[in-house]
């Protein structure tokens, strides 16, 4: 048995780095039983075949993981934005963020594509609430710098919707990786990502960042109970405010005396953040009586 960490999840395959070789893995069959996936970044215990295949055979304890992007033990999410054609959803990176924060996970805005849009307004955005937030272009290589600086010695997840940049900015950090990227054009006329699966990149020795695919507005896999229950907690922006509120257990969302609409009356809060806050509230919502119907259902 050889210890190792998963680097690429591709058709049904791990490819496990053991240290002195990438051993192309299949899951033995009571994980999908027990309903859990190898992830990308999970150290793994495998068993080598003579033929240089192996089977992961057991997952060691997670440090954090996600279903979207399917990843495990990262440091950080860096999400990946841009004011540039595809204009990101303020809506979708607030979410991505709530979900870090829930599981611990840091966070680091990277707007990019700034020799098109300055990307300004993002940037102003996102350090007011408190993220670490820098500006690039893969084009020019504006930032990358900064960026790095931001994801030294760490293990970190690139995420964004479809066409931001994610593999561009990757390339650009590490010439010899040879992403493939394509044209926004060319990615509506397709329909398709151009990046379809998940893949960690060694950039150095310490320095490790995931690939994956762009996310899409419909995608709920990562609504949960969990993150309705800590909603509030999860908007790091509203911390100084919370507690305020005149009532115990104030949704933030329309009552009276409400110190976190208060903050947002006086400018201290983004509307386009309680906006998303809002959003994601009213899209959890329901979860919980369905999860307690479902509940009470059983025999
Ligand atoms: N002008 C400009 N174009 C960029 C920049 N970064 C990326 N692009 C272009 O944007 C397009 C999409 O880039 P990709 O790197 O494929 O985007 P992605 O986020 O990896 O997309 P998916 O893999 O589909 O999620 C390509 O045509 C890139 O050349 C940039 O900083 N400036
Ligand atoms: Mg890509
Ligand atoms: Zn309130």
């Amino acid at each position: 048995m050889s210890r190792g960490i998963i680097e690429k999840a591709l058709s049904g395959f791990y490819y496990v780095n053991t240290g002195t070789r990438m051993v192309a893995c299949r899951a033995r069959g009571k994980f999908r039983k027990e309903k859990i996936s190898p992830l990308v970044g999970d150290w793994v215990q495998v068993q080598e075949l003579s033929d240089g295949s192996g089977y992961v055979e057991a997952i060691e304890p997670r440090k954090c993981e996600f279903l979207r992007p399917a990843v495990a033990n990262i440091d950080q999410l860096v999400v990946i934005a841009s004011e540039a054609v595809p204009v990101s959803d303020p809506y979708l990176i607030d979410r991505v963020c709530a979900i870090a924060e829930l599981k611990g996970c840091g966070v680091v805005i990277c707007v990019n594509k700034c020799d098109l849009e300055s990307g300004a307004g993002l940037e102003e955005l996102y350090c007011r609430v408190g993220y670490p937030t820098v500006r690039v272009s893969a084009e020019t290589g504006e930032g990358m710098e900064k960026l790095y600086g931001l994801i030294s010695g760490k293990l970190s997840a690139f995420t964004g919707n479809s066409g931001v940049g994610k593999s561009s900015i990757l390339n650009r950090l590490y010439p010899a990786l040879g992403i493939e990227t394509s044209s926004v054009s060319e990615k509506l006329g397709r329909g398709r990502h151009t990046t379809r699966h998940v893949e960690l990149f060694r950039l150095d020795e310490c320095t490790l960042v995931v690939d994956t695919p762009g996310f899409s507005s419909f995608d709920t896999t990562e609504l949960d109970l969990a993150l309705k229950k800590a909603l509030p907690e999860t908007f790091r922006d509203f911390a100084p405010y919370r507690d305020a509120c005149r009532f115990v257990g104030c949704s933030h969302t329309k009552e009276k005396g409400c110190a976190v609409l208060r903050a947002l009356e006086e400018g201290k809060i983004a509307p386009s953040r309680h906006e998303s806050y809002v959003r994601l509230y009213d899209e959890l919502k329901p979860l919980k009586d369905w999860e307690v119907r479902k509940g009470k259902e059983k025999p």
